[in-house]
């Protein structure tokens, strides 16, 4: 049993030497065999090194292969070993639950918030509210989705307290503020469809978070990323005594996968005004065979921002007609039949914004 172990050990190390060595031999033949000007000289020192960094191995192991290298040009390649191209690029995948973690934190929204000391409290959020975790390989790129008009004071919440909970989660995320453009009636899951069509023209994202600008987490143990199945994770509002509504409640903040959002066609476009949008997409998914996913109703707290309903945003009256023809419209409305016009994209620090012009009610059935 052991001797069978070690043999599959040895082969494996064997296999592994071969494609190391067979990719240097490449490596090295072009090297001899060019002309070597200058500057062709440094991009097969940058083809080496950056060969030696996606190496799937330690740094000691990649300084070894280097000083060999270095050996066999006989000194005609000016490698240094502490090189950073080489030693920082290697980076371990982030655990599953990350050390950074707080858990619960208090969330107010009494003091006026400044974006400038926002955008100086967080020093590693690059343009476009863009980070990844220097330390480790996020798990998931997440882009998180924001449908918005008209609510600077809640987005500046928002972001004071987002952005720490989310670089403390390890995530790869970017922040994609979806506005409305003009005053017509206000269509939250056509301004999301229109957020994953933008984001994913941006980065390889494979998880998407849909959030109300008004809704922040109250424990970070409640992972902004996405599951198995879609993810619901505003599950106990304050607004709600932090229970849920009613079972299939899938409004506020959720997560879906790239592979999920596409399989229930993306969200409708034809809900105008408030209300029954979220329930369609409970519906998209129930009857593409999947299930809600949930924190524990601890973990899930969050705190809204309390307002007025906004004007423009009036209370959809077909919505519980539309409802029921979920089934049927699903394959014909959704990120399959999306139209829009972007108007404007602001690039700020802790944001992308994008203004889009996403037309006016239509005829509905
Ligand atoms: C916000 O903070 C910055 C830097 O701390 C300061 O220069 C600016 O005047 C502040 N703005 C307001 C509106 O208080
Ligand atoms: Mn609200």
């Amino acid at each position: 049993m052991l001797g069978t172990l070690r043999n599959v050990g040895f082969l494996t190390k064997a296999c592994f030497a071969l494609t190391v060595f067979g990719g240097l031999h490449i490596i090295l033949m072009t090297y001899y065999y060019d002309s070597d000007t200058g500057a062709n000289k440094y991009t097969k020192y940058r083809q080496i090194s950056d060969f030696v960094a996606d190496l799937n191995m330690s740094v000691a192991h990649r300084k070894k292969i280097l000083k060999l290298i270095k050996y066999y040009s006989n000194g005609t390649l000016d490698i240094n070993l502490n090189d950073v191209a080489y030693t920082n690029k290697h980076l371990e995948p982030c655990p599953e639950t990350s050390p950074l973690l707080m858990g619960p934190m208090r969330v107010e929204f009494s003091d006026p918030l400044n974006l400038s000391e926002v955008r100086e409290d967080n020093p590693e959020v690059n343009t476009g509210g863009r980070y990844k975790p220097s330390e480790c390989v996020a798990l998931q790129k997440v882009a998180i989705i924001i449908p918005f008009r008209n609510r600077a004071e809640h987005l500046k919440y928002w972001l004071y307290y987002l952005h720490p909970f989310l670089q403390r989660q390890q995530l790869d995320y970017g922040i994609y503020i979806i506005e409305q453009n003009g005053d017509n009636t206000f269509n939250r899951a056509k301004l999301l469809n229109v957020g994953y069509a933008e984001a994913i023209k941006e980065y390889d994202y494979d998880c998407f978070v849909f959030s109300d600008v008004d809704i922040v987490p109250m424990d970070d143990h409640n992972t902004y990323k996405c599951f198995s199945q879609p993810r619901h994770l505003s599950v106990s509002m304050d607004k709600f005594g932090f229970k849920l509504p009613y079972k299939n409640y899938f409004g506020g903040v959720s997560a879906l996968s790239k592979a999920q959002f596409r399989k229930i066609n993306g969200f409708p476009n034809n809900y105008w005004g408030w209300g029954g949008e979220d329930d369609d997409i409970y519906y998209r998914m129930a009857y593409r065979g999947m299930s809600i996913s949930r924190p524990s109703g601890n973990v899930g707290k969050c705190r809204m921002i309390r307002h007025k309903r906004d004007v423009k945003n009036e209370e959809n009256p077909h919505r519980f007609r539309s409802i029921r023809l979920v089934r049927r419209m699903m394959n014909k409305d959704g990120i399959n039949s999306l139209k829009y016009n972007v108007i404007k994209v602001e690039k700020d620090q802790l944001y992308t914004k994008i203004i889009v012009d996403i037309g006016k009610p239509g005829k509905l059935f």
